[in-house]
Parts: C-alpha cells; sequence; structure tokens
C-alpha cells in the first residue's frame, strides 16, 4: 500500500526542506525555485535562486500552511554574487540564525549567516560569509549538550571536489571510483554562532567492510547533509546526487564516523533528491521534493511530506520515490 504523502505548497516551486520545531510550530526552510531561463548544465547553474521563503504549519499533513513572505533575499547580502542554494536555521538564546550557501563575486560558493528575532525572519545578513567556510547545503544540528554543529558539502555544482583539508586545491578533481569518496564535513559552531570554532572534519561513512564508501559507490555521498538524532543515535543522511537516492548511516557522536545503513528514498521525478527529517507531535516525517508538478522540469521543485518509520532495531522503512 502507498504511504500517505502531501504536497506542501502547491502555490510555487520550492525545494531542499529543512524543518525545524520551535515554539510548538513547525517551520520549513525550503530554497525558492524559479524559472530563470538558466540552460541546464552539471555545474548546477539553472538553479539561479535569488531569495528564500519561510513556512510554518501546526498540522504537517492535513493543515494550514502559512508562507511568512521573503525572509531574505540575494539584493540584500553584501557580498553577494549569485545562487541562494539550500540553507538552515539555528535557534539560540532567543535568536534566529540562518545559514546559507551562495556564491560570492568570485563564484566561489561560501556560506553566510543571517539574524532574526523572530523563526519567520525578516533575517539580517552579516556583512562577510564566515570565514573558513565553502561549498553549499548548510545542516545545522543542537545536541542535546546544547552544542551546534554544522552539516555541509556538496561535488560537482557545489564545488566540494575544489578542497582536500579545507584549502582550496589548484586542480579541482574527484577520487577515482575505486578510491574513498569525497565526504561531507561537520564543523562545531562557536559560542556567537557567526564562525566556526574550528577546523572543519570530514564526516566519514563506513561500509559493512568497515572501509570508508568508495567514489564509486553508488551510495556514496553527494550532497544534501541531514543529522538527527533517535534513540541516542546519530543519524546522518544524505543524497547520493547522480544516483539519485536519500541515504543514512548511524553512528554513535556527532563526528561519526558512521555506517551505511540502508535507503530512505529512491528515485523520484527530477534530478536532484535532498530532505531532512524532523519529529512533530510524536511523528517522525521525511520532508523532500520531486518534480511531478512542474512535469519533470528539474529545476522547479514541489515541496512533499511523507511520514516516517523504524523498525524495533532503529532501522528506517524505506520509502518509495516518485520515480521508482
Ligand atoms: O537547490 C539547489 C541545490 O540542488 C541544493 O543545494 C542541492 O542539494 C540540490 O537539491
Amino acid at each position: 500500500m502507498k504511504k500517505e504523502e502531501r504536497y506542501l505548497f502547491p502555490a510555487d516551486y520550492m525545494a531542499d526542506p529543512s524543518v525545524h520545531v520551535f515554539n510548538g510550530r513547525l517551520y520549513i526552510y525550503p530554497s525558492h525555485d524559479r524559472e530563470s531561463g538558466i540552460p541546464e548544465n552539471d555545474n548546477g547553474d539553472h538553479f539561479d535562486m535569488n531569495d528564500y521563503h519561510v513556512l510554518s504549519t501546526d498540522d504537517v499533513m492535513h493543515g494550514e500552511i502559512v508562507d511568512h513572505g521573503v525572509a531574505l533575499k540575494v539584493a540584500d547580502i553584501p557580498w553577494a554574487g549569485r545562487q541562494l542554494w539550500d540553507c538552515d536555521i539555528a535557534c539560540k538564546d532567543g535568536k534566529y540564525y540562518l545559514y546559507f550557501p551562495l556564491k560570492d563575486r568570485n563564484d566561489i560558493f561560501r556560506m553566510g549567516v543571517a539574524i532574526s528575532d523572530k523563526p519567520e525572519g525578516p533575517f539580517i545578513p552579516q556583512p562577510d560569509p564566515i570565514r573558513g567556510s565553502y561549498s553549499i547545503d548548510a545542516a545545522v544540528f543542537r545536541d542535546d549538550d546544547g552544542s551546534y554543529y554544522m552539516y555541509f558539502g556538496g561535488i560537482w555544482g557545489g564545488q566540494l571536489q575544489r578542497y582536500r583539508d579545507n584549502k582550496a586545491i589548484e586542480s579541482p578533481c574527484l577520487p577515482a571510483d575505486n578510491e574513498p569518496a569525497l565526504p561531507s564535513r561537520v564543523v562545531k559552531l562557536s559560542d556567537n554562532m557567526l564562525e566556526f570554532a574550528e577546523e572543519p572534519r570530514p564526516v566519514i561513512v563506513l561500509g559493512e567492510d568497515g572501509k570508508p564508501l568508495f567514489a564509486g559507490d553508488p551510495h556514496r555521498f553527494f550532497e544534501a547533509s541531514w543529522m538527527h538524532k533517535y534513540k541516542g543515535k546519530y543519524y546522518f543522511s544524505y543524497s547520493t546526487g547522480d544516483t539519485h537516492l536519500l541515504c543514512y548511516a548511524v553512528g554513535d557522536n556527532p563526528y561519526g564516523p558512521f555506517t551505511y545503513q540502508g535507503v530512505i528514498l529512491t528515485p523520484v521525478v527530477g534530478w536532484t533528491t535532498h530532505h531532512s527529517i524532523a519529529e512533530y507531535k510524536g511523528k517522525w516525517y521525511l520532508f523532500h521534493h520531486d518534480c511531478v508538478p512542474s512535469g519533470g522540469k528539474t529545476w522547479l521543485r514541489s515541496l512533499k511530506v511523507v511520514e516516517l518509520e523504524y523498525d524495533e532495531e532503529g532501522k528506517i522503512q524505506t520509502i518509495k520515490g516518485s520515480a521508482d
């Protein structure tokens, strides 16, 4: 039997939903897709988004989804070049920090921060990107001890292949298929939430043989990091990009290593697959997107939600995507 699912916001094209619960209400921080006319390419130039809206609800499967309007736009970010991609948020001491990847004027992705007193914004951007930041897809996780960690990175258009050991390299390249895959990164945030508190570290995903997944493995990391905790374990989930899966791996602490567990979502209609996982009112949900409503236009994506279930051992039950 097909699981109940919902297109969350049919009025507009949005993608990459990062979801958090603040003050008992569920908030969605998506990318805001638009028709820019830029032709599709492997660099992702056609994902030419220039603002964010924040959505919220108190009933995930059936309630009204409120659009709080423009929360941040490229035109207001002092260091902006182009392309606002997948963002995420954290709340600390009553302030809300929105983390966003954006290309600077040299066409290099950096991570910015913008601040608000309210979860729906508007957010005021800091004058400069976070020092030492690079690549895309910020996901911020608050651990139970009050520490905040940012997971980030994405290959191909996300530019992760330009870096080794957090330094730009002269000739960007991907590892060969029989070499360890390029990992996502994790970094603790500073007390003021505006900087990295340390050097980013690699997020290692180990296979059954206890070795890091190879670059040629269809389950290796590509982009869209997410972290959630379930029954004391750390669940690192991600998109495999060109093999179009959402996968996950489990570890004992926020830095990993994480051991590969399986597929969360099989391929959806569209090219990208990107998600978040959140608990609300006692149920777990997978938020993601596909391109069914736009008739398969990969740059015009629509937000979706479906309930996520675990078995008794904490394994996530695989959900069928719209292309499966
Ligand atoms: O939305 C632009 C990019 O597409 C995201 O940053 C990636 O994760 C992919 O979903």
